[in-house]
């Protein structure tokens, strides 16, 4: 159980971490945090449960590992982070863009 809890609070900084480095350069950042909780706050009561941080947790370690033999590898959490960064920077990107 402390290792799943780990886990989650390492998922949810790499999931955190590209909005934190954005907030220097400028830009539209705001209402990330925001829509990140909404995506966690499954049952939209206002809060995210404990439950509903796990399994958002969960799913973003599914998503992580990419061979599903059960464990992040460092090269796994790697291209994750950059795949996150890349989706941001195409996100944005297209925000810029339909603007
Ligand atoms: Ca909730
Ligand atoms: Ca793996």
């Amino acid at each position: 159980m402390k290792k799943l809890a780990l886990l989650a609070i390492a998922a949810f900084a790499v999931s955190t971490a590209p909005a934190m480095a954005d907030h220097h350069e400028g830009g539209d950042h705001k209402g990330h945090g925001e829509k990140m909780f909404m995506k966690m706050d499954v049952n939209n009561d206002g809060v995210v449960s404990r439950e509903e941080f796990v399994n958002h947790a969960g799913m973003r370690f599914d998503k992580m590992d990419a061979d599903n033999n059960g464990d992040i590898s460092m090269e796994e959490a790697e291209a994750a982070k950059k795949d996150m960064r890349k989706r941001m920077k195409d996100m944005k990107e297209k925000m810029e863009m339909s603007e």
